[in-house]
């Protein structure tokens, strides 16, 4: 936990969510400005900057994090149609929030990726 990070707060019940999914070491929460009719983001409970952090560091956390995400998509209907999970890392990955987070995203085509 680190007192200035968004996430970590949301973790410890401080800042307001809307979770939909929990595990010992996994939160999911929908995010707060949804760019599809399902947006989930998947953080570890455990504070790590970003996804080759995480890996790096807890593998098995890693694939929890991504199991999560596949009981969310699930859990909200995703799973027959498809989804997207994406990290985000870094400057040129577009990451605002460096608390790592999966965002599963899903409800509507998606299209291709973008550049
Ligand atoms: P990114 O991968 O770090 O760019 O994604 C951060 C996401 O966190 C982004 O989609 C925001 O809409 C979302 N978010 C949120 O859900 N709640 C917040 O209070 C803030 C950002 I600040």
């Amino acid at each position: 936990m680190t007192s200035d990070c968004l996430f970590c707060r949301i973790v410890a019940g401080e800042i307001p969510a809307t979770v939909v999914h929990e595990t010992d070491a996994t939160l999911a929460f929908r995010d707060i400005a949804p760019k599809a009719p399902v947006h989930v983001l998947v953080v570890p409970k455990a504070h790590y900057a970003d996804v080759a952090e995480l890996a790096k560091a807890d593998p098995a956390l890693a694939g929890q994090v991504l199991a999560a995400g596949a009981a969310v998509a699930d859990a909200e209907g995703l799973t027959q149609d498809g989804f997207r999970v994406i990290f985000n890392a870094g400057e040129h990955g577009g990451q605002e929030v460096f608390h790592v987070h999966a965002h599963v995203l899903g409800g509507r085509p998606l299209g291709p990726m973008v550049s």
